[in-house]
């Protein structure tokens, strides 16, 4: 009777630990917030001539951390430069290349996205100002977690690749 018992509370403890061992491992829950581990690179936006109203900014995002993380926003800060600023995508439709906004931009665990020409962007509409070349855009990323970074890219010209 006795031994009976101490096996069942031997096997429920063993249970017990492989469930928090799982919980531990395999869970859901990023052990830490996007804006720490996604590394912004190469961030900028393309010069237009005067008068133009749209223009695009590009980056790579490297998420150098073991959980998948979302780019869900970004916004000009203190200059509020753009009416709006969105993500982008361009995709091939019936042949003909047409960009459109995307609700998030999907960043790989341990992987690089680029946001280049042709691809992924953030797209500033209806700029109230030019941006002039080495203009620097204070701007904000928000990740899926609500964490946030803050960058300034760099009005370059285009370099085509
Ligand atoms: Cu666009």
């Amino acid at each position: 009777m006795s031994t009976h018992v101490k096996q069942t509370v031997i096997r429920y403890g063993l249970a017990v630990i492989t469930v928090s061992i799982i919980a531990g491992c395999g869970g859901d829950k990023p052990t830490a917030p996007a804006a720490e581990v996604i590394k912004v690179e190469n961030a900028y936006i393309r010069a237009m001539p005067p008068g133009q109203k749209v223009t695009a900014m590009f980056m790579k995002l490297e998420n150098t951390s073991a959980d998948k993380h979302r780019l869900v926003g970004a916004e000009t800060i203190e200059s509020n430069i753009s009416k709006a600023v969105e993500l982008h995508e361009h995709k091939h439709i019936n042949g003909m290349m047409k960009m459109g906004q995307v609700p998030f931009i999907e960043l790989q665990s341990n992987d690089m996205t680029a946001l280049q020409p042709g691809g992924y962007h953030v797209m500033l509409i209806g700029l109230k100002q030019d941006l002039k070349l080495g203009d620097k855009v204070a701007m904000k990323l928000t990740f899926e977690d609500d964490s946030s970074v803050q960058i300034e890219p760099e009005v370059k010209t285009i370099t085509t690749d």
